[in-house]
């Protein structure tokens, strides 16, 4: 990248021995095209920028809101910008006001035309135009000079004298006066298509100052020409706003007439290019750096493969996770509790009439085996489908409601195993859902709020007086343990004695391998839906 500022790129430019291009943009997206490019600065042209506001290039957008739109374009890049500053928005007071705002953007230059506030296009009844008095305007170019705090800051005179219908004399001793009020350049203008009156006045100038064209009406000329005849710098003035003019007239109408995308997708810029264009990929860095990476770094798996048989003829078409809790299924209700946390990538493994669970914006994972394997088949299916690519993970049941509590209280946990365990289960003498009775290293007491309590066992034979409540069925597993969960799972599943195995017993084998498994209590906060009195009460939570 260029270390120099930006105004002292432009004068460079301006004072090469060189032939040089700047091209025109009129907002920050075709600023930034013109850098990639190559061009060593951007022309920000009063026409387009009038025009892609849907305006007349008279003066109708305001000099602030021309600043505003070159202040995205000098932000969006890092060549220099030549602002086309019309007269200079008003008299002398208005163009020292008007270089200090210019600077404070890093707008490295202004170029002013000498006609009358409001000013009309060149190209439009040129010859009609006022000019503006010439000691007038040698004043406005003076007091800018002397409002620049950077040296290097350019002032362009745009002498407007052939546009006008004069003669070359007019326009000599106009730019001569500009030139001794301290014109850093000049800009010859001519609206004839060929380039006699700017190399007639090149020849009479000869070097006294670098002059800058606009080729705009004599395109046809080769650019050797310019070359030749010792031109500082060209203009391409207008050509990317009409490009995009005729590209958006095609798309647009196409559309209306196709009502379909299909002849265009292939020959406009894919949204990649728009993102890149943007930057979106700084911003994505930068989000790695400065923002908490919880919520992106959360997901759930939901074991739903069961039909749940106990519910009857309610499952006879669908499985139990999908039976409706006040008119919405079971499955709704659980992902829109993980929602409700940010947790969005949600797996759903199913089984049993699978083709009956098709919430939206969920990804299914089928084990088409459900009848004669268990919860570990599936969940290791589900782990499998990550492709190793892990994050947080809450393993939980498809018919299994909780409140918002249970999910953020456990991403809360830094550790890389973490369950929930009720400690109301007093009255329950079996429990042989969902993994059943817990033993852990204390009782849920007011001691444990500060103390951190872990799982000592868990199963349908825990002797009552060591049960100390029943697990609910979340266990949250880091994403670096899911790693080695998917490992476990594999080396249980290779045997087939664990081909119908469940939660309980994952748990043991974690237990074996000396796994320490973090506990949280709570009282409630959840519902088995285990019958249809459940499915009544669930109404109720
Ligand atoms: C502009 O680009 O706004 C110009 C150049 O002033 S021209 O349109 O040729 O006058
Ligand atoms: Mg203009």
């Amino acid at each position: 990248m260029n270390t120099k500022t930006k105004c002292q790129q432009f004068r460079q430019l301006l004072q090469s021995q060189e032939l040089e291009f700047i091209c025109e943009a009129h907002n920050g997206l075709s600023a930034k095209i013109v850098e990639e490019a190559g061009f060593k600065g951007i022309w920000g042209s009063g026409l387009t920028i009038a025009a892609q506001f849907g305006v007349r290039d008279n003066n109708e957008a305001s000099w602030t809101q021309i600043l505003d739109n070159l202040e995205f374009m000098s932000d969006a890049t890092h060549i220099p910008i030549l602002l086309d500053g019309d007269t200079g928005y008003g008299n002398f007071n208005n163009m020292q006001r008007l270089i200090r705002k210019l600077e404070q953007r890093q707008i490295a230059a202004v170029c002013i035309e000498d006609k009358i506030f409001p000013k009309t296009n060149s190209f439009l009844k040129g010859d009609a135009q006022p000019m503006a008095d010439i000691d007038e305007f040698s004043g406005k170019i003076k007091a800018g000079k002397d409002a620049q705090t950077d040296d290097e800051f350019c002032i362009i005179a745009r002498v407007e004298a052939f546009i006008c219908g004069w003669g070359l004399a007019e326009a000599l001793r106009r730019a001569e006066a500009y030139h001794q009020a301290g014109a850093d350049g000049i800009l010859i203008h001519s609206a004839l298509a060929v380039p006699d009156e700017i190399l007639s006045f090149k020849r009479e100038w000869g070097d006294r100052c670098p002059v800058v064209i606009v080729p705009t009406k004599y395109y046809s000329t080769p650019t050797d020409v310019f070359r030749q005849s010792e031109f500082a710098m060209v203009i391409w003035a207008n050509h990317l706003l009409r490009t995009a003019v005729t590209t958006m007239q095609k798309t647009a109408k196409t559309l209306k007439e196709e009502e379909h995308l299909l002849s265009i997708e292939d020959r406009i810029a894919p949204v990649s290019e728009v993102f890149r264009l943007q930057g979106a990929a700084e911003l994505q860095e930068a989000e790695k750096r400065y923002l908490p990476q919880n919520s992106e770094n959360m997901a759930a798996i939901i074991l739903a493969a069961s039909r749940g048989d106990e519910l009857g003829e309610l499952t006879e078409d669908k499985p139990k996770t999908m039976v409706h809790i006040q008119g919405t299924p079971l499955l709704s209700h659980i992902v829109d509790a993980y929602n409700a946390v940010g947790i969005k990538n949600i797996t759903v493994v199913r089984g049993y009439k699978k083709e009956a669970v098709t919430l939206p914006n969920l990804t299914y994972v089928d084990n088409d085996r459900f009848a004669d394997t268990g919860e570990l088949d599936s969940l290791l299916k589900a782990l499998r489908a990550k492709n190793g690519t892990f994050q947080d993970t809450i393993i939980s049941y498809g018919d299994v409601l909780f409140n918002q509590y249970i999910p953020q209280t456990l991403f809360q946990e830094q550790e890389d195993l973490v369950m929930f365990v009720d400690s109301s289960w007093e009255g329950k003498t079996s429990y042989t859902r969902l993994g059943g009775f817990a033993e852990c290293t204390l009782p849920n007491s007011r001691k444990t709020f500060h103390s951190k309590v872990y799982l000592q066992q868990l199963g349908q034979d825990v002797p009552e007086a060591s049960i100390h409540g029943v697990w609910m069925g979340f266990l949250k597993v880091s994403s670096k343990a899911c790693e080695q969960l998917q490992e476990i799972l594999e080396h249980m599943l290779a045997d087939p004695a664990n081909r119908k195995a469940g939660m309980s017993q994952l748990f043991q084998e974690l237990l074996r391998r000396k796994f320490p498994i973090r506990v949280l209590y709570t009282v409630g906060h959840w519902l088995d839906i285990n019958s249809l009195d459940d499915i009544v009460h669930a109404g109720e939570f």
